[in-house]
């Protein structure tokens, strides 16, 4: 049978691979179409990261919840999975982590599956005092629209696919649309950019839907944005070169999240401000985070530092999640105890 115990976590799944191209190629009545569905799933072996949401709730039903946020552009559902010791709670502090809201960044959306699997499987001392007080908020596929068409279309697609008026050219960046610095230097005014910031902050219904849930819960004490590649570990600011309040703090914690990191496989990490560290990006989601009063707010660029990119072998899939898990259990502890 079908489980998350059975699923290839070293492979790259898609959203809904099958069911889209069914969709495009046949008019089918219903039953032949859930045949059809399952023989091809059969075949590859695949399961969507979706029914593997599906899944781990199933199996883990008092400690996982799949909670609709909203639905995208081209109105797929956007999913963020609830890992709780205390699900009848409300708002209990809680830490946020995004994968993949870069559609082409593959190996986020694949290491989001194995985190969200880790987190159900064997926890050992540090996971379970995390757990005793901290919720877990996991968004896998933050960009479903670009996910899927970098799936069917184009592997390299980078924003949302919202159209914009007046351009042929489609998609927004959403890690540019947030409301933080919202239009300064660090982003594109022009919709044909990979940096396009669309035309106002939140338009993006992917972005406004995080905003909403993260800003009614009121209680998110660290906010973790993945993205890959090039081996970073980066905290505010990118749209501005004044340092934050705490930077010292999240300097030292950077410091410890990369040190663990590396210790496991030996992959060395750069840690600093995004400004200083990269360059200068307004309208990032850390940015908002932070200023909404996230103390804790970091953005990851895992594997690899360029050789294979975006297009990292899936064989490096484990691994790099492996030894992203260790910075995120050191960012989840000092968050706990501060
Ligand atoms: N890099 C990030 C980008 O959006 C970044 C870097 C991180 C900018 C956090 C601002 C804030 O450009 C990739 N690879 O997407
Ligand atoms: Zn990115």
């Amino acid at each position: 049978a079908l489980t998350t115990d059975t699923f290839n976590y070293a492979t790259y799944h898609t959203l809904d691979e099958v069911k889209t191209a069914l969709e495009d190629s046949i008019h089918s009545s219903t039953l032949f179409f859930m045949v059809d569905r399952t023989q091809a799933r059969v075949k590859t072996g695949l399961l969507w990261i979706y029914e593997f949401i599906d899944l781990l709730v199933k199996e883990n039903p008092q400690f996982v919840s799949k909670i609709q946020i909203g639905n995208t552009y081209e109105d797929r559902p956007i999913y963020v999975l609830k890992f709780s010791t205390e699900p009848n709670a409300s708002n209990r502090p809680a830490v946020w982590i995004d994968t993949g809201i870069h559609a082409r960044e593959w190996v986020t959306q694949a290491s989001g599956v194995w985190f969200a699997k880790k987190i159900t499987k064997e926890k050992d001392a540090t996971l379970t005092a995390i757990l005793k007080e901290l919720d877990i908020f996991l968004e896998i596929v933050t960009n479903p629209d670009g996910f899927a068409y970098t799936h069917k279309t184009n592997r390299m697609w980078r924003k949302t696919r919202s159209r914009t008026q007046g351009s042929s050219c489609v998609g927004v960046d959403p890690n540019r649309n947030w409301d933080a610095g919202f239009g300064l230097p660090g982003a594109s005014t022009n919709p044909c950019s990979e940096t396009y910031q669309g035309k106002f902050a939140n338009s993006e219904v992917e972005v406004k839907s995080i905003v909403d849930f993260v800003t009614k819960h009121g209680n998110i004490k660290a906010y973790i944005s993945i993205h890959s590649y090039s081996q970073l570990l980066l905290y505010p600011y990118g749209y501005t070169s004044e340092a934050p309040p705490n930077k010292n703090d999240l300097d030292e914690l950077a410091k410890s999240a990369v040190t663990a990191l590396t210790s496991l496989y030996g992959t060395k990490y750069k840690y600093g401000s995004i400004i200083d560290t990269i360059y200068q990006a307004s309208g990032s989601s850390v940015d908002w985070a932070y200023n909404k009063g996230i103390r804790y707010s970091f953005t990851f660029e895992l594997r690899d530092t360029g050789l294979r990119g975006f297009l990292l072998p899936a064989s490096q899939i484990i691994p790099t999640a492996e030894e992203t898990w260790l910075a995120l259990l050191t960012i989840m502890d000092h968050t706990l105890k501060n």
